[in-house]
């Protein structure tokens, strides 16, 4: 029996301390006082042993939160941490690598930059897909041209058949998210909007009304 945890119907919440002045064990508590998907840690320009330190603490608040704490691009820290899993977009560690180290019991998301890429990951058997970048973003200076909400939704029925959770990113709003959710995404990440007025808890709690009205 896999002791991978049930995804819950709620927020995708992704830490950036590049654009606020919250660092990031501070975004996971506030973050975590509402039912989330999965926290993400994500850190551009640290080092290893940074994120390591940095990647402790937070774990600690998502397991007494009962979140799922997930990794961006680093194998080695999610390791280092005994993460609940690793999340890799096309350029990072390969899938199967990263499932030969992780093992069966943890959660590895895979970045979907187009449908060609989303009928890999479900091949691959990746436990949820992101589709991006749905809108423009500032956020992320590489992910490349809008998407839409087409693509969105061919994401969606890809993944359908498989069962497999999509989860919708980039440039995605309290005021665009529904319309994401109606292209079949189960779920939502939003890193600028989550962060922008300093109020994680409230703004998450608004992102779930949302995503739950579907
Ligand atoms: N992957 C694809 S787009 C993106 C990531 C990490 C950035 C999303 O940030 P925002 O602020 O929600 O547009
Ligand atoms: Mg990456």
């Amino acid at each position: 029996m896999s002791k991978k945890p049930m995804f819950k119907h709620a927020f995708y919440f992704i830490s950036d301390s590049t654009i606020t002045d919250i660092c990031a064990i501070e975004q996971a508590k506030e973050a975590c006082k509402n039912e989330l998907f999965a926290f993400q840690y994500r850190e551009k320009g640290k080092c290893m042993d940074e994120m390591i330190a940095g990647a402790k603490g937070i774990a600690a608040v998502c397991r007494k939160s009962k979140v799922p704490f997930i990794v961006n691009d680093s194998l080695e820290v999610a390791l280092a941490v005994d993460a609940g899993g690793l999340h890799i977009g096309q350029t990072d560690v390969e899938y199967a690598i990263a499932r030969k180290h992780l093992g069966n019991d943890k959660i590895i998301g895979v970045t979907a930059n187009s449908v060609k890429d989303a009928e890999k990951a479900v091949a691959l058997g990746a436990d949820y897909i992101a589709a991006a970048p749905i809108f423009k973003t500032a956020t992320k200076k590489d992910a490349g041209d809008a998407k839409g909400i087409a693509f969105a939704r061919g994401v969606a029925e890809i993944a359908k058949g498989a069962g497999m959770p999509v989860v919708g990113i980039g440039g995605i709003t309290l005021e665009n998210a529904y319309s994401v959710l109606g292209a079949g995404v189960f779920t939502v990440c939003a890193i600028s909007a989550s962060l922008r007025d300093g109020r994680i808890k409230e703004t998450v709690s608004r992102f779930n009304e949302i995503i739950k009205s579907k």
